[in-house]
């Protein structure tokens, strides 16, 4: 199932590659990291985010995650930070992060990753919120 949508995306990439050159050319920019679940339990808790393609809407697996960090930011307290650790991962294009979200109140995950075959590398900054 994966395997063949995987072989139709690459069908219609060799097809835009050949047809339009300059616009077919793939991007860093066009990932990005979601968030499978934006609200937790505070406490003990595994963040799972999901890294996609957004124009092919396809889950990118094997990236490489370099950079990590969860901290109070969006509620004032920018040095408000916990161990963050990955986790393997369990789907293909998720990845998954144990940490303690030590008090209730927003969260901000700071993730930088390496895409297989792409230059650069992408930076996300998401949001969960840690309930009572
Ligand atoms: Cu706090």
């Amino acid at each position: 199932m994966i395997r063949s949508k995987f072989s139709v995306a690459c069908s219609l990439a060799t097809a835009l590659i050949f047809s339009v050159p300059i616009a077919a050319k793939a991007d860093v920019k066009d990932y990005e990291f979601q968030l499978v679940q934006n609200e937790m339990k505070k406490g003990e808790a595994v963040v799972v985010v999901r890294l996609v393609n957004k124009r092919t809407k396809a889950p990118v697996p094997n990236a490489v995650i370099f950079a990590r960090r969860i901290d109070m930011a969006p509620d004032g307290m920018a040095a408000m930070a916990e161990k963050i650790e990955e986790l393997p991962s369990t789907t293909p294009g998720e990845y998954r992060f144990k940490t303690t979200l030590s008090m209730q109140g927003r969260w901000q995950l700071s993730l930088g990753a390496k895409v297989q075959g792409e230059t650069g590398s992408v930076e996300s900054k998401l949001i969960v919120k840690a309930l009572p």
